[in-house]
């Protein structure tokens, strides 16, 4: 709102003061000030006052200098509006005094500060008062104000009162304080005082406040919190400069005081913090004080003990960036340790100056008692590598059990000493950084650990170690862990992998720590790809397994290997499943198949379910899932969301019956990858118990061939491809058999069980005794009793009794609850597929196969008139017409027409009634009845259209059916897509969608409260009306399409169009995706966010057509495109590029030739949300800092390097006659002169470091005033600046780098080129290692010098020579040198800067040879103490001038495509050979001539 008013002023046209005032009529209010008076007389809440004055159209009302006196006739007037309109609105919640007037009191009369605060005086709404950096003329101004701020104080609702950054007098205070002292009516709650008064004499009028008043709960004083990183402004504070006196009455005023209960001390003196906090301690000290804070106050040990040994009062302390020797530390520790009241220390240490690990640990020690709990909460912020090894250490300590005092451990590891891609090589050092010396952690007390982790390598180094403490540990229940986005982990780069195999290690944690209950990794790579919603889920999940394992170890059960399990069948129809399943019977039960001896097979409907074998060994059900697409939906309704217990075969007929021949190999592909997708997805990723999925071939009899060759590559590959999520076993030769013959079906049998026998034994998690028996007990119950398929629970707990009183030990027996552990049964039988379980439904399925197959399996054939046998009509009692849908309802007669034809074919069943059966079709989600009407929503059971010729003809029909109510002149139209993040592996489930659907109405209804009429549904979509918004929510199950859905959303008109973002965000896409992760959805696929074409949305083109893109591919383009124009900036230039121009990006939709639409653009900024543009600024600024930190350490490294082997080197710098560096920089004159020590380096960084902070600071104060985008503007701004100082940087470092190479004066003067190379003859970059033979042919190749960075020139062909006598001395002198070029480049973060991963082939083989010549530049260093110059680099270097010179020289456009160019500036090196991109890029911007 502020932001919006803002500028909706500055767009006002200037008014010409002058000329109004000499108009009699009076003229017309500016437009800014009518719409000031307008919104401030509106309805809505107003937060805060906007800055009124910093805006330029009202600032000519309110000029700053002027006097007072000047302000007659219509600027008075305006005034006067301006301050009664302010002053009359009684609904702001915030008055921020300087933003009335701009920081200056002397801007407004006396009586016009009468005017404008009238408002406030007795508001009910307002909550806070800042008075802060105010400036006045008189005193008595400041004195009059502080009157009228003393009414409001008391007579209005104000609570939290901040003074900051002022000099005010006593007098102020006095007034201020003046109503407080008697009015025991005030409602201030808290008071902050930084900096306030400008001198000790208002302490008197302070304590007044604090005596008076009874309410006040919080006390702040201290330094201004933000205050770190600026300069000091005025030392007066009287806590700074010591006035004992003062503090003194202020102590006694804290004891005597009965109703405080907060006390913040900031960077107060340390002499004074501890008269302050002698009020604290003591018999007579201060009762009411439950929390105290101390940030950044040294030498206050002893005071700190003394209240830890006889405060009572205090709950809470907070002690942050607190220095004291080690000793006292430890003492402290003590005091903790022996204190009972304190339930919670945190300790920060935020700063570099903060307190060491050794203290910490101290403390800890000297706290750590068996028989506390553990009070305190430690975050430390490691500065090197070194303090990180410690701190993972201590946590070690903790992690084992060693210190028990500490309750939560935050580490911020921010340094970023890594660079450029370069390891360490401390890596090796992590791997043993937490070791667990056996213990498995049982008796740590570590319950939060939080990790912020900048560095990769550190983080990959710690992870493994860290899950695998943390698997037998059974009190860490919240971890948070951060990776910031930044150097190789940006989610959105394409290079980024996504820590998959960290994910799956936190995943396989997950499947033995039940303790673990909140996982935040919403600053990592994971919330972004879709992973988060998967950890999430998996949490819930164990929450569940937690209640029952509880259960189960509580009734002292015992244990053993899971015996029951099941055999999935799945592959396309006809494939012979049931011929497999049939065999495979007759095998087992040793006798032969009668049943269909000499009719056809039936087609199976929905899934058969049989039981195989139930003996001691094992208790296995074959699940024989029907081919035919339509009951795919109620196939993954039923299917198992873990592997555990699971076998799969997929079952492929290579036999096309039709023509007798083999089908296309293309035709196996897509079966098997089809079904691997779909097990995949259906499941969730269990860590190491991947799905076990064999591949069967059936029909080898009708084929002429034995040979499986053409499977086995097929198989190879997808194997591959599906590595992380199923374990696809090998074809072998007994994998492909006839499936009517036994003797051929018998190994694949044997194998079967010996998958079974080594799952459970080495991969299923144990279970109880009673499990194994009771799922044995029901297996042979239901071949007796057919007819009798649902139990009441009731029955079903009668039937287990008997068990129970078996197997639970007497010892147990009267404590078990025994309703637990039935439902913890119910959950286990259900896994193995024993009984079905459904939510809600007072009966237990006893009989899978009732439900799978005779119930729902039939009604999706009746009501898709499926006809199991090809020979017979089906649907003789419904009719054709009715069975029809398109939108997936149907008529009450219809349904009941399904119902009967059901229950008709099934007259034995007992228990089972309409109700029952109508029951759990809804509680399954497979539908509903729509409320107050008779319509059924059934979109699986009914058919769509009448046939498949028609489904072609209609295809995209259902789109015509959905349409914008109404369009606007100012429509938003905004397209989200939510699609699968690996679209080879993931696929959304058929039943996915539908159960979205149902799940989502009733949360709205239910919970959202939205009305039914508002909520619209239809077979492939969902539509809503929220919050003003129309929504479609779409999915098309369709070959293009069944990987994605996409929500479609009409803004509406009173909302902005980012807010509306915001909450389709939270309410339906972020819905979305955690039911996709429920077990309910598709617990194997993880979702991503895209956005959709605007024209595609507005115009509602089908969903196969739109154009739409990953938001991760978007930032990446925007990212890119960014950067690519940054490298373009010339530096002398660079003020010419507007930082929105950088901000332009467009996007390219591709054309839609369907619907004849050409392509079109559309910027990045409307289509990103503010928070992902914002990030990819952020992550630009962020990489462009520590680009530059790395490069400015390199530079230092390498100044020091030439200052410690010259120590005239400075001299010869600074004034050496080579003439690309005589106009040595700024920077780089600091650099070298910061270089001489280490403290030095140190204040380099930390300024950069500052830069980043105050860029950051600046955005945020901008923010409040501005809109987002001009506060883009900024971080714009900074960044060109950074780029300007990253471009200098690089100039004065590759200058020191020449001086390495031996490029002299003389070269430059002569100007040889400087980027020389070599090549063999196809282009491959010579190693440094490589050997080079007499003969060999090789092509001395020349980089681009331009001053943006060098790199090397497409399609080049280089100066081809042979190596001989002559030449073999000084070719490999090239070599080198080209090397070091690269080394230093490289080592100084460069190759990301300059983009010459791109640029270079191998460029990756390359990095790992400069990495093994660390010791360059100790060659280097040695040759330049031996005398400075390496006579052989120079005698290369002469060479290449003599070659390239005189008669070539004119070749050089042709040969290397390079030219000869002049750089406008000297400190952009003189003279420079470019290629013709960066020439022209050069000239346009004026920085170089040709
Ligand atoms: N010659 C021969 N016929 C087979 C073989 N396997 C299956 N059949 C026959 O192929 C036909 C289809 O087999 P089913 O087992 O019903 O196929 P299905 O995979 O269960 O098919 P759906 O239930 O529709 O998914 C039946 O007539 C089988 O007898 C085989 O290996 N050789
Ligand atoms: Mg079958």
């Amino acid at each position: 709102m502020e932001g919006e008013g803002a500028s909706m002023l500055s767009r006002a046209p200037e008014l010409a003061i002058g000329e109004m005032e000499s108009v009699d009529e009076e003229p017309e209010l500016p437009p800014a000030v009518q719409d000031l008076i307008r919104r401030l007389g509106g309805k809505a809440m107003h937060v805060s006052l906007p800055p009124i004055l910093s805006c330029p159209e009202l600032e000519d009302f309110f000029p700053e200098r002027a006097p007072l006196s000047t302000n007659t006739g219509w600027r008075s007037q305006v005034r006067l509006r301006v301050l009664e309109a302010i002053g009359s609105c009684r609904s702001f919640e915030t008055l921020i005094v300087e933003g009335i007037c701009g920081r200056h009191i002397s801007r407004l009369t006396a009586s016009e500060w009468e005017v404008v605060l009238r408002g406030f005086n007795s508001s009910s709404v307002l909550r806070e008062m800042e008075i802060g950096q105010l400036t006045w003329s008189s005193e008595a101004e400041v004195e009059s104000l502080g009157l009228q701020l003393g009414v409001i104080l008391n007579s209005s609702s104000v609570a939290h009162l901040t003074i900051e950054d002022c000099r005010l007098t006593p007098r102020f205070f006095l007034n201020l304080a003046s109503g407080l002292r008697e009015n025991y009516q005030s409602k201030l709650k808290s008071l902050q005082l930084r900096q306030a008064w400008e001198n000790a004499s208002a302490v008197k009028y302070v304590v007044e406040m604090l005596n008076g008043d009874s309410r006040l709960e919080t006390l702040s004083l201290g330094k201004h919190s933000r205050e770190g990183y600026r300069p000091y402004m005025l030392e007066y504070h009287i806590l700074y400069k010591r006035d004992e006196a003062a503090v003194r009455l202020l102590s006694q005023a804290l004891k005597q005081n009965s109703s405080l209960t907060k006390l913040v001390l900031t960077e107060v003196e340390g002499g004074s913090a501890a008269l302050l906090l002698n009020a604290l301690a003591g018999d007579d000290g201060n009762r009411s004080i439950e929390r105290l804070e101390l940030i950044e106050i040294s030498g206050l040990g002893k005071f700190l003990r003394e209240i830890f040994i006889s405060n009572r009062s205090l709950r809470a302390v907070m002690l942050n960036n607190m220095a004291m020797p080690l000793e006292e530390w430890r003492l402290l520790g003590e005091a903790i340790r022996d204190n009972a009241t304190v339930t919670n220390v945190s300790i920060s240490t935020l700063l570099e100056s903060g307190l060491l690990l050794e203290e910490l640990e101290e403390l800890a020690c000297a706290a750590s008692s068996d028989g506390k709990e553990p009070v305190l909460h430690l975050e430390n912020l490691p500065q090197d590598y070194d303090e990180v090894v410690s701190a993972f250490n201590l946590l070690g300590r903790v992690l084992r059990g060693e210190i028990k005092s500490i309750q939560s451990f935050c580490l911020y590891q921010l340094f970023s000493s890594i660079s450029g891609g370069f390891r360490t090589g401390n890596q090796k050092s992590m791997e043993s950084i937490l070791p667990m010396y056996g213990k498995t952690g049982e008796t740590s007390v570590l319950s939060r650990l939080k990790l912020k982790l900048y560095n990769e390598d550190i983080f990959k180094g710690v992870w493994k170690q860290l899950l695998w403490c943390l698997r037998g540990n059974t009190r860490v229940t919240s971890l948070t862990l951060s990776i910031p986005l930044g150097l190789g982990s940006i989610p959105w780069l394409s290079r980024y992998e996504g820590f998959k195999e960290e994910f799956r290690d936190l995943m396989r944690l997950l499947q033995v720590n039940l303790t673990l209950r909140e996982i935040d990794v919403s600053e990592t790579p994971w919330q972004a790809d879709g992973k988060a919603a998967r950890i999430e889920a998996a949490l819930k999940q164990n929450q569940q397994r937690a209640v029952y394992m509880t259960a189960f170890r509580e009734a002292q059960l015992q244990f053993g290997e899971a015996k029951a399990g099941r055999l999935f069948l799945c592959g396309s129809p006809r494939a012979g499943k049931t011929q497999l399943r049939q065999t495979l019977m007759t095998i087992i039960q040793g006798k032969s198949w009668i049943g269909n001896k000499w009719d056809e097979l039936r087609r199976t409907k929905g899934i058969e379910v049989e039981f195989l074998q139930n003996n001691d060994k094992m208790q296995i059900s074959v699940w024989d899932l029907a081919g035919h697409w339509i009951f795919r939906t109620l196939q993954t309704v039923l299917f198992p969301q873990t592997s555990d217990f699971c076998v799969f075969l997929f079952v492929y007929s290579p036999y096309r019956e039709e023509t007798s021949s083999r089908k296309l190999d293309s035709c196996f592909r897509n079966e098997l990858e089809g079904w691997l997708t779909f097990i995949a997805s259906s499941m969730k990723v269990t860590g190491h118990n991947l799905p076990q999925v064999l591949v069967v071939i059936s029909h080898k009899d009708k084929m002429s061939s034995n040979s499986l060759t053409w499977a086995h590559s097929i198989v190879e590959e997808l194997r591959k491809i599906f590595a992380n999520y199923v374990d696809l076993r090998p074809i072998q030769d007994f994998l492909y058999v006839d499936s009517r013959k036994k003797k051929q079906v018998i190994p694949l049998k044997n194998h079967i069980f010996e998958i079974f026998e080594n799952l459970f034994s080495e991969k299923s998690p144990l279970v109880p005794q009673l499990c194994i028996q009771l799922s044995a007990l029901l297996l042979s119950n239901i071949k007796a009793n057919r007819t009798c398929p649902l139990w009441p629970l009731k029955k079903f707990h009668d039937f287990c009794d008997p068990s129970l009183k078996q197997l639970i030990p007497s010892s147990s027996a009267n404590s078990v609850d025994h309703s637990r552990i039935l439902t913890s049964l119910v959950s286990y039988l259900n896994d193995v597929g024993s009984i079905i379980y459904i939510p809600n439904l007072d009966h237990i399925v006893v009989d899978p196969n009732w439900l799978t197959n005779s119930f729902l399996g039939e009604l999706i054939a009746v009501g898709q008139l499926f006809q199991a046998q090809e020979s017979k009509a089906y649907g003789r009692t419904i009719s054709r017409d009715s069975t029809e849908s398109k939108d997936g309802f149907v008529n009450e007669s219809v349904f009941d027409q399904l119902m009967e034809t059901f229950l008709g074919k099934q007259p034995r069943l007992q228990n089972v009634d309409r109700e029952i059966l109508e029951k759990i079709l809804f509680n399954l989600d497979l539908g509903f009845k729509l409320e107050d009407t008779s319509q059924y929503f059934i979109p699986s059971f009914i058919r769509e259209h009448a046939s498949m010729e028609e489904q072609k003809h209609q295809k995209g029909a259902h789109a015509k059916s959905m349409a914008w109510d109404s369009k606007v002149a100012t429509s938003q139209f905004v397209g989200i897509r939510i699609q699968c993040e690996d679209l080879k592996t993931m696929s959304l489930t058929a039943a996915f969608f539908p159960r979205f659907q149902v799940f989502m109405r009733r949360k709205l209804i239910s919970e959202m409260h939205v009305s039914k009429e508002t909520v619209t549904f239809s077979r492939h979509y969902l539509r809503l009306y929220l919050d003003g918004h129309q929504i479609f929510v779409e999915h098309v199950q369709s070959e293009n399409s069944h990987n994605y859905v996409d929500v479609l959303m009409l803004c509406s008109e009173h909302k902005s169009k980012e807010a509306a973002i915001k909450y389709v965000l939270e309410n339906i896409v972020h819905e979305l995706i955690s039911f996709c992760a429920s077990p309910n959805g598709c617990p194997g696929v993880a979702l991503v966010l895209g956005v959709i074409q605007t024209i595609c949305v507005e115009m509602l083109i089908p969903s196969h057509l739109r154009g739409a893109i990953l938001i991760k591919e978007l930032k990446s383009e925007f990212f890119d495109d960014i950067n690519k124009k940054l490298r373009g900036i010339a530096l002398d230039r660079s003020q010419l590029v507007k930082e929105e121009e950088l901000l332009h990006y467009e996007y390219t939709w591709p054309p839609i030739p369907a619907l004849h639409l050409n392509a079109t653009f559309e910027k990045a900024t409307n289509l990103l949300w503010k928070s992902d543009v914002e990030a990819v600024v952020n992550e630009i600024r962020q990489k462009r800092n520590q680009q530059l930190e790395s490069l400015q350490q390199s530079l230092i490294r390498l100044n020091n390097d030439l200052a410690q082997s010259h120590p005239e080197s400075e001299n010869r710098v600074t004034n050496s006659s080579l003439p690309h560096i005589k106009d040595c920089n700024l920077a780089l004159a600091t650099c070298s002169r910061q270089a001489s020590t280490s403290v030095d380096t140190q204040l380099v960084l930390s300024e950069i470091h500052q830069l980043g902070e105050k860029v950051h600071s600046v955005h945020e104060t901008v923010r409040s005033v501005k809109s987002i985008v001009q506060g883009l503007d900024v971080k714009m701004e900074q960044i060109i600046s950074l780029q300007q100082q990253l471009q200098s940087t690089l100039g004065a470092y590759m200058s020191k780098v020449d001086r390495v190479i031996e490029y002299s004066e003389s070269h430059q003067q002569s100007r040889t080129p400087k980027r020389p190379y070599v090549t063999d003859d196809v282009g491959i970059f010579y190693r440094i290692s490589a050997s080079l033979h007499l003969g060999t042919t090789v092509r001395l190749r020349l980089m681009c010098e331009a001053v943006t960075g060098f790199h090397p020139v497409k399609d080049q062909e280089g100066l081809r020579l042979r190596l001989d006598r002559e030449n073999s001395g000084w070719i490999p002198r090239v070599i080198e040198i080209s090397y070091k070029v690269m080394y230093y480049a490289a080592k100084a973060g460069l190759d990301g800067t300059l983009g010459l991963g791109e640029a270079i082939p191998q460029w990756d083989d390359l990095k790992t040879d400069i990495v093994k010549l660390d010791n360059i530049s100790d060659i280097d260093r040695w040759a330049i103490r031996n005398g400075g110059h390496s006579v052989q680099l120079n005698e290369a270097w002469l060479r290449i001038q003599q070659i390239l010179a005189p008669q070539l020289r004119d070749s050089i456009p042709r040969i290397f495509k390079l030219c000869q160019v002049k750089y406008v500036r000297q400190q952009n090196g003189g003279h420079a050979w470019v290629c013709a991109e960066c020439m022209c890029k050069g000239s346009l911007s004026g920085s170089l001539t040709c």
